[in-house]
């Protein structure tokens, strides 16, 4: 029986694409940053294409790419190309491949030595109690192999659920379970020699990468949107109707600073300046004509009369740069309601 900490999870998870690059642009301009001597390269290219990455080893130093596009991500895979096959390398050297951080904290790294006279694989990520667990050696063909490696951060210290899984050309190799790496996340990876090599060994050569894809279960968020989505234009207030308002909801998943933005009423002078006021995803706001309810984010256009026309009227909520984000219009004899674009609403 297989110990429960051990088992990774079955079944497939969600996962959006985070970053790719077959290097067919010539250049590694999509990446974040690159270090050392490493470029796309003709030599390189693998499958029929035209160029791929070439790692060339002419001192100890780190050669790598970078890129920062995982936005904090708790499951991680990625997938890639390598012939390693010319790289000379001594008995049992050893040096990183690959690396996916959280900051600057390491999360997990990928390493390859030579050791009778055939190139390995290993998976490894840090634990939460500070120690490394490492999946065992891979033996990698003398032809170029198809890498995939997925980590995955555990749900909590009692829970150690994380895990690790490398894929030898589409053949699960290893999947090793019980990771406790609580509060790990990855926010930028590294490709290449990714550390400075060990003194005693002796590396050189050159290696080659192509087709390097990433995914993630954290999809960016999306922008704000912040609309009108109701006007009580009907105060129970006799005449000054003090008690009007609009609603304006952020329908969007991204917080926005209202600082600057405009809500008109539709007539000239009934204009409200929203101040400084981070509106966050799904957050309701109140604006009303002369109260201050501070429940409903306290807004009030301080207008001492009824600015919401009980026979029909139009809002537009305005944004900081000028431009009408939100339209809200009412006929009552009709009841439709304009909303944004135009499109017709049945009350
Ligand atoms: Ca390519
Ligand atoms: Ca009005
Ligand atoms: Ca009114």
């Amino acid at each position: 029986m297989v110990p429960a900490q051990n088992a990774v999870a079955a079944g497939a998870e969600a996962m959006s694409p985070i970053f790719s690059d077959n290097f067919e642009g010539g250049d590694t301009s999509k990446w974040s940053r690159t270090v050392g001597t490493v470029r796309a390269d003709p030599f390189a290219a693998m499958t029929g294409s035209n160029f791929g990455l070439l790692v060339i080893v002419n001192n100890r130093k780190s050669r790598l790419l970078v890129d920062n596009s995982p936005s904090g991500q708790t499951l991680y895979k990625a997938s890639f190309q390598l012939d390693i096959n010319k790289l000379n390398m001594g008995r049992n050297n050893k040096f990183r491949l690959f690396k996916g951080q959280k900051g600057t904290v390491l999360q997990f790294f990928l390493l390859v030595r030579k050791y009778n006279n055939k190139y390995w694989i290993k998976a490894a990520s840090k634990t939460s109690s500070g120690k490394v667990a490492k999946t065992k050696w891979a033996v990698l063909p003398n032809s170029p192999v198809l890498i995939n490696f997925e980590w995955k951060a555990s749900t909590s210290l009692s829970s150690p659920n994380g895990h690790m899984k490398l894929w030898k050309n589409g053949v699960l190799t290893f999947a090793k379970g019980g990771i406790s790496n609580k509060g790990g996340a990855i926010k930028s990876v590294k490709i290449g020699v990714v550390n400075r090599i060990k003194s005693t060994f002796n590396i050189s050569g050159k290696f080659y990468i192509d087709n390097f894809t990433s995914q993630g279960d954290t999809i960016s968020t999306s922008p704000a949107k912040v609309v009108i989505t109701h006007i009580r234009y009907d105060g129970v207030v006799p005449i000054k109707e003090s008690d009007e308002y609009v609603v304006i909801d952020n329908q969007g998943g991204s917080s926005v600073n209202l600082k600057g933005w405009r809500l008109y009423a539709g007539d000239p002078g009934q204009n409200f300046y929203f101040p400084s006021f981070d509106l966050k995803p799904g957050q309701k706001c109140r604006v009303y004509t002369n109260e201050v309810h501070t429940a409903t984010c306290g807004f009030s256009f301080k207008i001492d009369k009824a600015i919401w026309n009980n026979g029909g009227d139009c809002g537009s909520l305005f944004n900081s740069g000028g431009k009408r984000v939100s339209y809200y219009c009412y006929w009552v004899g009709s009841e439709v309601f304009f909303m944004d674009d135009f499109t017709k609403k049945t009350k």
